[in-house]
């Protein structure tokens, strides 16, 4: 047998170099190179091998949550095609990829990590940064990466990377199982020396399957929806991932059934295709929320049924509606008891399709989709055009970052006010177009989650909107934009707070308590004082940016304009008001609970009105 010898590290990034992903006879380098930061515990190891492997580009963060994101968010923009390893020291820098660990699982998105461990020989133990437990020495802090893993393994032998790699790979590339995958390193393995066979080195092709569904189930879905009058389809990240935006626009093109999104989903159809109906659920258009209220079937494809999508369970009210899931996750397919044709959606789009031939809804309700679809525009349009009275509000933000952008530009956007704005008004014409991180809403997921998305696609325009608390969260990660040399433009929304959950506290009766970022009022004892002068523009300055600072809207388009011209990463600055925010359309809701006793009347009152809304709530069984 033929052997190398190389360090456990060496031999780690030997492999991931020669992994590559495999789908409709294209192939793809499926690790773009390493984003972490170095300590104790990865110095001597992985730092070492990534020093003699200048073809595997190492990015330096400045939080290791950044790396993981920044590994999401390229993920994303790949449709999940590659990713980026990342790395962190032992205890602390582990610690803080848990958080992006958790973003990329619950998103269905390929990241792996490499945490350091504690030593495997524990001859020197406890050293700097072991959490030490009485009752067991195999435990460490990565354990805590277990329940945010898809696959999670400590390498104590060398020898275990020739079992564990291959199964970190079937996990990363699985469309139906990927997610976060952990592989702990101790210290002192990583710099251990083997004698690894050849073959653990040579390139392998991880074929990306394209599976279609149980026949007998098709046969099922078909007659379903030939005996449905008022279907509807729920387009989520999947169509995105399986690149099946044709086969869903032919197939609601001959059958007639109109289409929502999920915030995963939002531009698998362009904004003003006719039967689009745009936004789903709780941040759902008035189109949408109509139609899912008395839809008899609900075709779900490649969505995790969130609650946002779903208005907590209260969006489908007819009372004989059933559901089909289209998803290449076992899991999903089968929710709210669903027809589960597990399966790629592109193969199962076209397989419908032909099956389906000669079918179509009826004209009448193709074309008040139609008109839902137009009317929504010229909400759209309202909600862009500015008022001229004191400061703007988001929506006409939203409207001029829209306005101006290129079709091709990427819109980025994770926590916040902004989510439920941009899932309401943003104009998608490109179907990666509008990358939100929606289902963790990771506050600091922006900016590393933008480099990620510009990494993957440098040619275009990456426009990142964020609040004033998500860019205080991780503002250091402009700093590892420009050091990359990768333009971000930012548009930084401040409203001195959390308008989100301030609104969020005020409907349910809690006045905005813990939401504003003001001093501590020496005579109520709340944090309910002046407004705190911070500066977050000359902030942005001093990391480095290019600044705009702008005060209504026509200062705001120009900065546009000059943003454009700029080749760094370039932050324009604006002031909104927090209290002009969009309403909720039709019937969405959220599922918030609120306090069954309190000693404040808004609270009682608010806990009546979510008890009405409660009594909506239906389970599909
Ligand atoms: C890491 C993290 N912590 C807390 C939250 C809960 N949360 C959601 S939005 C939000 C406030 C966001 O403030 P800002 O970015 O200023 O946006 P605004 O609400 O003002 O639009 C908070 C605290 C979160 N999503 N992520
Ligand atoms: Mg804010």
């Amino acid at each position: 047998m033929k052997t190398k010898k190389l360090t456990v590290a060496q031999a780690i990034l030997a492999f991931l170099k020669n992994q590559y992903s495999g789908r409709d006879g294209e192939e793809y380098q499926f690790f773009a190179g390493c984003a972490g930061i170095f300590g104790h515990g990865n110095l001597a190891g992985f730092g070492q091998a990534l020093q003699q492997s200048p073809d595997f580009p190492y990015i330096m963060v400045r939080n290791e949550q950044a790396a993981v994101h920044m590994a999401a968010g390229y993920a994303k923009m790949k449709n999940r095609l590659s990713t980026f390893a990342c790395t962190s020291s032992i205890g602390p820098g582990a610690t803080n990829m848990i958080s992006g660990a958790a973003a990329a699982t619950i998103n269905r998105l390929p990241v792996l990590l490499l945490p350091g461990d504690i030593f495997a020989q524990r001859t020197v133990a406890p050293v700097l940064q072991q959490l030490e437990s009485p009752f067991s020495q195999d435990l460490s802090v990565n354990d805590c990466f277990k329940p945010v893993s898809k696959y999670w393994d400590r390498i104590y032998r060398p020898e275990q990377i020739l079992t564990s790699l291959p199964e970190v790979m079937r996990v990363l590339t699985s469309p139906s199982n990927t997610g976060t995958v952990t592989l702990s390193v101790p210290q002192d393995v990583q710099t251990e020396a083997y004698d690894f066979p050849v073959e653990l080195f040579e390139k392998r092709v991880w074929h990306i399957p394209r599976p279609a569904a149980d026949r007998q189930a098709m046969n099922r879905a078909v007659e379903w929806i030939k005996s449905s009058s008022s279907p509807i389809i729920i387009a989520g990240g999947g169509v995105l991932y399986s690149e099946a935006e044709n086969e869903l626009s032919a197939f609601i093109e001959n059958t007639g059934i109109p289409v929502m999104e999920t915030f995963a989903g939002k531009g698998s159809l362009p904004y003003n295709h006719p039967l689009n109906l745009g936004a789903a659920g709780a941040t759902g258009t008035e189109g949408a929320n109509f139609y899912s209220q008395r839809a008899d079937l609900v075709i779900g494809i490649g969505t995790r049924y969130s609650d946002f999508t779903t208005a907590s369970k209260t969006a489908f009210q007819n009372q004989s509606v059933k559901f089909i899931n289209i998803n290449i996750a076992e899991f999903d397919a089968y929710k709210q008891s669903a027809l589960a044709l597990t399966g790629d959606a592109r193969t199962i789009l076209e397989e419908l399709s032909e099956a389906l031939k000669g079918y179509e809804t009826e004209d009448s309700y193709q074309k008040e989709a139609l008109r839902f679809n137009r009317d929504w525009d010229q909400k759209v349009e309202a909600a862009y055009t500015p008022d001229s009275k004191g400061l703007p509000s988001q929506s006409e933000v939203i409207g001029a970052v829209n306005t101006f952008s290129d079709p091709e530009d990427v819109l980025v956007c994770a926590s916040g006010s902004l989510p439920g704005d941009l899932h309401k008004l943003w104009r998608t014409r490109n179907s990666k177009g509008f990358h939100l991180e929606y289902g963790y809403s990771c506050m600091g997921y922006e900016f590393p989650g933008a480099l990620g998305v510009k990494l993957a696609a440098p040619e275009r325009e990456v426009y990142v909107m964020l609040g004033d608390g998500g860019y205080l969260m991780m503002p250091s990660e402009i700093i590892t934009s420009l050091q990359e040399n990768y333009k971000l433009t930012v548009i930084l929304i401040n409203n001195h707070g959390f308008a989100s959950i301030g609104g969020l506290s005020r409907s349910i009766g809690g006045e905005g308590f813990g939401t504003d970022y003001k001093f501590r009022n020496l005579e109520t004892g709340q944090l309910d004082g002046e407004k705190l002068p911070v500066d977050l523009a000359t902030n942005a300055e001093s990391l480095g940016a290019s600044v705009f600072r702008t005060d209504d809207i026509p200062s705001f388009k120009k900065a546009l304009a000059d943003a454009k011209r700029e080749v760094k990463t370039t932050v324009i600055y604006i002031e909104t008001v927090a209290e002009r925010k969009m309403a909720g359309y039709g019937h969405a809701w959220w599922d918030v609970p609120i306090a069954e006793v309190s000693e404040s009347d808004s609270v009682n009152e608010a806990r009546l009105n979510y008890l009405e809304k409660k009594k909506k709530q239906r389970h599909f069984l």
